[in-house]
């Protein structure tokens, strides 16, 4: 099966997708998510100069080949366009031989380890009050595991807080927008949450809570420890994970388990964080991190050391990069949960899709490949917009992580 063809095609129904298609002479076609939130017409144009020239006339199903030919190949190894890059291509061709078999894409990788796969809701609110009635409206729609974030009194914004509740979206301007922190009153707030939520709703449904990279290692440590009362399923990047042996000190200190990786594209930027068993969650996912082919090296090494995945899925990963992801997931030994943000009806509808959410869980579906489409006439309509994740100052002014 020769490639003949491929495409880069960028969209906007309420947010930027990229995505790459591939043609072939045997007339399948092949889709992969190549989004980078706030970065996406770098990743276009790497395609488009850099990777599509030398796709042409390739072997579709030599997947390994390709995935090391553009990775060893660019020279310039790893980073987030690189591998998200690297991933449209692997994403494509993995969805090209499962439809070539005319099997589903989870029984290239080994067949269904589970029957379905959990995923968790989004509940946010401007305080505790709303924050808890949007967690009781994912416990009535059957959900299973909530994350929960809610404002913080006297800050004026709080990444992760949204405007429009279900598609909250934090990229949200064409030059970045700034926010305000401080991790003084963010301690202070947080465990109140926590312990509304399981007055409330007692200890069945499983909680998440995503810190954003906001504190010190010590900070995150002294987190973790008030919140064990509440029993958290997971903490999720309490410290920016550039310096793994920082999560150490968390370790030491804590056992609400760890969540760490949405920002990483390689298994080298987790090498010491599984090998050390620093963590419980590896973010990791298909767009990221070099499609399916890489995320499943990072999951067997995972497993090794008894960590589980845990992939990203916010609303900027398109429902090609979902699809993707609920195949591996359902497949992989050592799957932990999935993130799940509901995409817009204008974007469902850019992207036809197999896969069903009920009740707290997913079903990647049984059409041959991943399972997403792309209408290419309507994609057409929605034009591109800048659009960049928000900056973080603390209250004297300085750059903070986001
Ligand atoms: O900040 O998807 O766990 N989810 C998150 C998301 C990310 C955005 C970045 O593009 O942290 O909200
Ligand atoms: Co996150």
């Amino acid at each position: 099966m020769k490639i003949t063809n491929a495409r880069v095609i960028v969209t906007c129904p309420g947010r930027n997708f990229v995505t790459l298609k591939i043609e072939t002479d045997e007339g399948l076609t092949g889709l992969g998510d190549a989004t980078l939130n706030g970065r996406e017409l770098a990743v276009a144009a790497y395609l488009s100069e850099h990777v599509i020239p030398a796709l042409i006339g390739r072997d579709a199903h030599r997947i390994e080949d390709t995935w090391q030919y553009f990775y060893r190949g660019a020279y310039w190894r790893r980073g987030p366009v690189t591998m998200c890059a690297i991933a449209a291509v692997d994403t494509a061709l993995w969805d090209l031989k499962a439809k070539a078999a005319n099997l589903p894409l989870y029984q290239l990788l080994g067949g269904k380890s589970r029957d379905a796969v959990m995923a968790y809701g989004h509940a946010n609110g401007r305080d505790i009050d709303e924050t808890l009635d949007e967690i009781g409206r994912y416990i009535d729609e059957g959900y299973k595991a909530i994350r929960a974030q809610c404002g913080i009194p006297g800050l004026d914004s709080t990444y992760g807080v949204a405007k429009d509740k279900r598609y909250y979206e934090p990229a949200d301007a064409t030059v970045a927008s700034e926010n305000r922190w401080s991790t003084t009153k963010y301690l202070d707030h947080v465990p109140k949450l926590f312990d509304a939520i399981r007055a409330r709703f007692g200890f069945e449904p499983h909680i998440l809570h995503d810190v954003h990279h906001r504190l010190t290692p010590i900070e995150a440590a002294r987190l973790g420890k008030s919140l064990e009362p509440y029993r958290l399923f997971w903490m999720e990047d309490p410290t920016p994970a550039e310096n793994q042996a920082a999560f150490r000190l968390i370790r030491q200190h804590t056992v609400t388990p760890i969540a760490v990786g949405e920002v990483f594209n390689t298994i080298y930027d987790c090498q010491q964080l599984i090998g050390e068993q620093l963590i419980d969650y590896i973010r990791t996912t298909v767009v990221h991190a070099g499609g399916i082919t890489h995320l499943r090296r990072i999951a067997n090494f995972a497993e090794l050391h008894q960590v589980r995945t845990g992939c990203h899925g916010a609303t900027d990963l398109s429902p090609v990069c979902m699809g993707a992801a609920l195949h591996f997931d359902i497949s992989v030994h050592n799957f932990g949960i999935q993130e799940y943000m509901v995409h817009t009806d204008a974007t469902n509808a850019v992207f036809p899709h197999a896969y069903r959410f009920e009740n707290g869980f997913f079903d990647p579906g049984d059409a041959p490949g991943h399972g997403v489409e792309i209408d290419e006439a309507l994609a057409a309509r929605y034009r591109y917009k800048p659009s960049a994740l928000p900056v973080n100052r603390l209250e004297d002014g300085s750059m903070w992580d986001w």
